[in-house]
């Protein structure tokens, strides 16, 4: 065995250990520095695992093809493995812990033979901030290597922290066969350990993100009072130079990404706002000694979703990923460069597509289905930083003061483009029930709303009727909470068109809402919460159809009556552990539709 570059003894045994269950031929680890980073780049394009992009238009950029059968989340194979099984609640998949580490065990066993661990102590948060949590990932997936180069910081300076800390998160990932049939993603919330094996999927094995930051971090904030959310975060310049920050969380498929580095539409640009992006995916929330909500984003990259990315949807991510980003089964182009179904420009005549096969637009499979060039959950993994709103706080130990935060859902008819809930126990409810319509791209019925509370049902790594008693709970330790808003952009009309046109004219809901934080302007009362006076809405520049404002901003008694039922069932599911404040804002709710006139 090499030499180890720490004197953690606790961190020695366990990478020693793992060596001895997995493996390897030898043990490398990951320094943070260019060269090892270069190093490990030739070594993945010599072994087929890259593909090296044209430099030239492409520079440092890479494609990598996953499986075909390990291209997204598996939320099946995905558990919380906590001694008691209410722990883990009804939102999760649930293992004992000893029979997990058995069940892994025998995957892992030598699963690394001929391979190379590597060892990469990373960061989520700044080094050495008290936001931040110390992780360790051993790995044979130099792909992920280089993901976790992009999305994390790591390298010797967290092996720094590590030796006057012993606190770290034990993560374990082998690709072993990516065998979906050998494949478990398992937490261990109460050893602060994560073992991932048989995927090479990002959301599965680039363990400081969905598995550390949300599903351990949100164990670890209700312990210590702190909060791990799903949320984006973003920084609204004011035209007087003031910058405010909002969190936002909403379930897939919802521009979270797209919203988080806007550009401002003309019509508001005139008035000198410009966003700063801190984050499109994840938020870690403390109370600071000014009684107000502060936020981090433990990651340093985007791990986001390539199709449909283009210059009109989000014109930031297009220059984010120019440079020094690895792609993952997207088409690659004759000239080296990378295309997705609703990229900029005409699809290419030819191409490899995302399974490494010749490609022509238009050709069907043997069941007359069109062959897609990428794969609709194809991504690209680019540093924050290559962004041009990145946020000049990205770094700041304390991270930013949260003025809202806000909850979307996609829904075509029922939720109001915006509203405002009455006070933080209103809007832990409005966060508890959002919800969205599945579309046709989700197995289910179609229009069918899939609950997904505060957009953390995959991702609490606890039982959520404690989450919830979590929220109220940190709302009292608030000298000066956030208000909570709710927005759905997806308003459709009669024909079934959308009534509001999205992207980044939703900055003109954004200033509404600031305007509500400091009090600048009145909203009507309506039983789901406050709404906006149309004309408090700075319509410069954009015009929607006739009534389309009206139309938008309706609160619909007899829908609402209906969504009450929904939400029943869905609380339903808690059984008694609900919070009883939950069903009090529910009744409340009830009430104030029985008496709403239309
Ligand atoms: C993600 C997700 O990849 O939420 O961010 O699934
Ligand atoms: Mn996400």
């Amino acid at each position: 065995m090499e030499k180890m570059p720490t004197t953690n003894k606790k961190l020695i045994d366990w990478v020693n250990k793992m060596a001895r269950l997995c493996g390897p031929e030898r043990i490398v680890w990951i320094d943070g520095s260019e060269e090892q980073k270069l190093a490990l780049e030739k070594e993945s394009v010599a072994n087929g695992d890259l593909i090296r992009l044209n430099q030239e238009k492409l520079p440092g950029c890479f494609l990598h093809r996953t499986a075909h059968d390990d291209v997204a989340r598996t939320e099946h194979l995905t558990f919380i493995c906590t001694k008691k099984k209410k722990d883990a609640g009804p939102n999760n998949n649930w293992m004992r812990p000893q029979a997990a580490y058995q069940k892994a065990k025998k995957i892992f066993k030598s699963s690394m033979s001929g391979r190379t661990m590597y060892v990469i102590p990373f960061s989520m948060g700044p080094v050495g901030s008290p936001f931040s949590k110390i992780g360790v990932e051993l790995t044979d997936s130099r792909y992920v290597v280089l993901n976790m180069l992009i999305m994390t910081r790591c390298g010797n300076a967290v092996l720094g922290q590590l030796e006057k800390n012993d606190n770290f998160t034990k993560c374990l990932h082998s690709k072993a066969k990516l065998d979906i049939n050998n494949r478990l993603i398992l937490h261990f919330p109460e050893d602060n350990t994560i073992w991932s094996v048989g995927s090479g999927y990002g959301g599965n094995v680039l363990l400081g993100k969905k598995c550390l930051s949300l599903r351990i971090a949100s164990f670890q904030a209700k312990k210590e009072k702190w909060m791990a959310e799903h949320m984006l975060i973003m920084g609204i310049e004011e035209p007087n130079g003031h910058v405010e920050y909002i969190a936002a969380a909403f379930p897939s498929a919802c521009g979270k990404t797209n919203l988080a580095m806007l550009v401002p539409p003309e019509g508001l640009k005139k008035k000198g706002y410009r966003i700063w992006t801190l984050g499109d995916d994840i938020s870690w929330m403390r109370v600071d000694s000014d009684g107000s909500l502060w936020a981090v984003n433990p990651e340093t990259g985007f791990f986001g979703v390539a199709p449909g990315t283009n210059s009109k949807t989000n014109p930031n991510m297009v220059e984010t990923i120019r440079k020094n980003t690895i792609y993952t089964n997207v088409l690659l182009k004759p000239d080296n460069t990378v295309w997705w179904e609703g990229a900029d420009g005409d699809a290419p005549a030819q191409g490899i597509d995302w399974k490494g096969n010749p490609w022509k637009p238009n050709t069907t499979d043997s069941e007359g289905k069109i062959i897609k060039g990428a794969h609709p959950n194809a991504r690209f993994t680019a540093p924050i930083v290559n962004c041009p709103s990145a946020s000049f706080r990205l770094e700041q130990h304390h991270g930013v003061p949260i003025s809202a935060i806000i909850f979307g859902g996609r829904r075509e008819h029922v939720a109001p483009l915006i509203y405002q809930s009455f006070n933080w126990q209103h809007g832990v409810f409005v966060g508890a029930t959002m919800g969205s319509e599945l579309t046709a791209a989700q197995v289910g019925k179609l229009g069918q709303v899939r609950r997904d509370p505060m957009a953390m049902l995959p991702f609490c790594g606890y039982n959520m009727a404690e989450y919830f008693k979590h929220w109220l709970n940190m709302g009292k330790l608030m000298a000066k909470p956030p208000k909570i808003f709710h927005v759905n952009w997806f308003r459709t009309d009669k024909a079934g068109k959308f009534l509001w046109p999205g992207f980044c004219e939703n900055l003109r809901i954004l200033e509404w809402i600031l305007d509500r934080c400091n009090n600048k302007v009145n909203a009507m009362e309506t039983p789901i919460g406050y709404i906006p006076y149309p004309f408090d809405i700075d319509m410069t520049g954009l015009k929607l159809s006739e009534n389309a404002m009206d139309s938008l901003l309706k609160v619909n008694k007899e829908e609402w009556l209906e969504e009450t039922k929904g939400i029943n069932k869905f609380f339903a599911m808690f059984k008694k552990d609900l919070p009883k404040e939950l069903t009090d804002e529910l009744e409340a709710l009830m009430e104030r539709l029985k008496g709403y006139g239309q």
